[in-house]
């Protein structure tokens, strides 16, 4: 228990401070936002509403998951005249200023608290206000200690927002280290304890797919190749597919049941270069957040990405090849 209490470390008296003294804030979250950077911010809008705060939510988008879209309503993408009255922004789930795009641009200048659990970015504003934990499987994790600090009460609500991006960033709890597991349980424990369900928001986030787009991940998967004695899986994603939705939340978990397999990796063609993707065995030993660090990517040891601009797809292959080959 003492462990646990440990791994999410204490909030600073002056982030709490910041957020106390003062009542008008804005909060934003990383370009191209997924489950975690939106529900992180909804967490943190209803703690400041609960403060008696008000808050303005910006994301630079594009949304593109379910779960993302049903909130976009909620999120500002330009910076209109209430920024004056800001007085406080809160970053969340990004590790750098160009994660957080134009609209972190456009309110430059005010007081800074980065609330993150990226391994790799550069600390961008002063470390008082920063509550960084990148052993956290997610940012909303995090936005849950901040809450504790504040004294705010756990509201169903808040609960099932911490919830899913837990969910989603944990990969439904698949890659989680056994670091993280007790620690981020116990959390879960209260979240379940307000009476939200995870049947139903399981459903919620992974059901509505469309027949055609299961076909396409079938025909993705069915492309995929093997390297190193099958060490390494590797999936291609052609740039004229890049309008469904998230196949990665179905190849991952396939890819990564083949016996033998240590690293699964989707290489997404773009109009500008590749994003790749990189998922882990937890047994393989293998820090894949560091591996996409160092070519300009960024995230976790079993789960992490990169876009390399102005290269194609057998560039690519042959940069993975060399980056994973001591597998
Ligand atoms: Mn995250």
């Amino acid at each position: 228990m003492e462990k646990n209490r440990n791994f999410f470390p204490k909030v600073s008296d002056e982030l709490v401070g910041t957020i106390m003294n003062n009542d008008v804030f804005g909060i934003v979250s990383h370009v191209k936002p997924d489950a975690d950077a939106i529900y992180s911010s909804l967490a943190m809008s209803e703690i400041l509403a609960l403060l008696g705060k008000k808050a303005y939510l910006y994301n630079d988008g594009p949304f593109l998951s379910k779960e993302t879209l049903d909130k976009q309503y909620l999120f500002s993408q330009t910076v209109g005249k209430e920024k004056e009255e800001i007085e406080v922004v809160i970053v969340l789930d990004s590790s750098t200023k160009d994660r957080a795009g134009k609209v972190f641009e456009n309110l430059s200048g005010k007081e800074t608290i980065v609330i993150d659990h990226h391994s790799s970015g550069v600390p961008f504003y002063k470390e008082e206000l920063t509550y960084i934990v990148s052993q956290s499987p997610s940012t909303t994790l995090l936005v849950d200690s901040v809450r504790e600090a504040l004294g705010v009460e756990l509201t169903k609500k808040i609960a099932e927002y911490l919830f899913i991006g837990f969910l989603t960033d944990s990969g439904f709890f698949h890659f989680l280290s056994s670091e993280q597991a007790g620690p981020s349980l116990e959390k879960v424990t209260k979240f379940v304890s307000t009476g939200i369900s995870p049947y139903r928001i399981f459903d919620y986030i992974q059901d509505g797919r469309k027949l055609s787009d299961v076909k396409k991940i079938a025909a993705l998967l069915s492309k995929t190749d093997s390297f190193y004695d099958g060490k390494l899986l590797v999936c291609y994603e052609p740039v004229e597919n890049d309008t469904f939705e998230r196949p990665s939340f179905m190849i991952y978990p396939n890819l990564l049941q083949v016996e033998g397999v240590k690293v699964a990796a989707l290489l997404k063609e773009k109009e500008d270069g590749i994003e790749f993707g990189f998922r882990a065995k937890e047994s393989a030993n293998v820090d894949v957040g560091e591996i996409a660090s160092s070519i300009g990517g960024g995230g976790h040891a079993l789960a992490s990405g990169a876009t390399v601009h102005g290269i194609g797809m057998e560039e690519a292959k042959t940069m993975l090849l060399k980056l994973f080959s001591s597998l």
